[in-house]
């Protein structure tokens, strides 16, 4: 299958992040996409084209021009105030505190983030509107006629919402490509989530609807970031509702435990029947992940992407997680290689 890649990933640079209470170096780093994309040619995959550049219209259908123009001019609002150093919030409008947009860069950064993790710096709107060109492009490919593609997208999106960001997520690269397919003509699109973390923004942006079905495998968020949501009971809402499914499982999931739910989401996806299949595709299950708690190995991979492939389904696979950085070029292409083989 063939990958989409850009260098402008690049520009998402972030120095540190708030993890668990300290200051720590920033897990979502240029050098994931390095190792995945030097897999993809080691293995000869197949071809790696440039992302074209697409307008703002296929992002604004999912998100709010609210966040979209926050996005991209934070860094500007963020260095007029004379800071040289990364932008994060530190303050959150909680129920009972109040949601009006400030003027000040501090409240909003508090307004549309939901965490202290997801750094914004100066190339951060030019590497995030790259990502969602690189998802466009691939979904372009699928939707005219390729069986699968590879967006290798950095930085991630599936914690991103319609009108919030974190979760080192800017913008929902998935939900745009799935929108996209729906605003090309397919009547029902599946997004499968197998990152580690719950697809908190991708549920949200669907949730109400049943033309899109959203499946998010997960660690259990009474254990797991981001802990407020992404319980087995959020089934959809009014039109959407049981068109959206959690399947959270413990710290320690193995690939016997791990199959078993995959295997319930893809009969879903299958009895849904759905017209082209997004994959969020984070490999943070891995055992030597550095913030996961799951014990997936190298060789449960391909296992993954056989399943996938059995749906029959026209697949675009969108990169997300994965902190195992000197692994995860392997385990990525473990999936693809594991969904051509079928
Ligand atoms: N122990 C993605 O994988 N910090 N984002 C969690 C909890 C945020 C991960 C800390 C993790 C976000 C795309
Ligand atoms: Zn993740």
């Amino acid at each position: 299958m063939r990958t989409i890649y850009t260098e402008a990933h690049r520009q998402q640079d972030g120095g540190h992040e708030l993890l668990e209470g300290q200051f720590v170096k920033a897990h979502e780093s240029p050098s994931r996409a390095d190792f995945v994309i030097n897999r993809v040619r080691e293995v000869k995959l197949g071809e790696v084209l440039e992302p074209q550049g697409f307008s703002l219209d296929p992002i604004l259908k999912v998100h709010d021009k609210g966040l979209v123009d926050f996005l991209a001019t934070a860094w500007d609002q963020w260095a007029a105030t004379g800071r040289t150093f990364d932008a994060l919030p530190h303050v959150w409008p909680v129920p009972g505190l109040g949601r009006r947009l400030s003027d000040s860069i501090d409240g909003k950064l508090g307004y549309y983030a939901i965490d202290a993790g997801t750094p914004i710096m100066k190339g951060t709107w030019n590497a995030v509107k790259a990502s969602a060109d690189v998802a466009l492009t691939a979904q372009k490919l699928v939707a005219t006629g390729e069986r699968a593609a590879f967006a290798l997208c950095r930085p991630p999106g599936h914690h991103a919402g319609s009108d919030f960001y974190g979760g080192y997520c800017f913008l929902n690269n998935a939900g745009i490509a799935a929108q996209a397919f729906r605003d090309q003509g397919a009547k029902r699109v599946a997004i499968l989530d197998v990152d580690y973390h719950h697809g908190n923004g991708t549920q949200q942006m669907f949730f109400e609807r049943d033309d899109v079905l959203t499946i998010s495998l997960h660690a259990d968020p009474k254990q797991e970031f981001p802990y407020f949501i992404g319980y087995a009971d959020e089934i959809g809402a009014g039109a959407g509702e049981g068109y959206h499914m959690n399947l959270p499982l413990p710290w320690g999931t193995d690939w016997a435990r791990y199959s078993e739910a995959l295997e319930h989401a893809m009969k879903r996806i299958e009895q849904y029947g759905a017209e082209a299949l997004v994959v969020s595709l984070g490999l943070d299950t891995f055992e030597e992940d550095p913030i996961s708690r799951f014990k997936l190995k190298q060789g449960d991979y391909p296992k993954m992407g056989e399943r996938i492939a059995w749906a029959d389904l026209p697949t675009l696979f969108v990169m997300e997680g994965g902190y195992a950085v000197e692994a995860l070029g392997v385990n990525t292409v473990n999936v693809l290689l594991g969904f051509e083989q079928r």
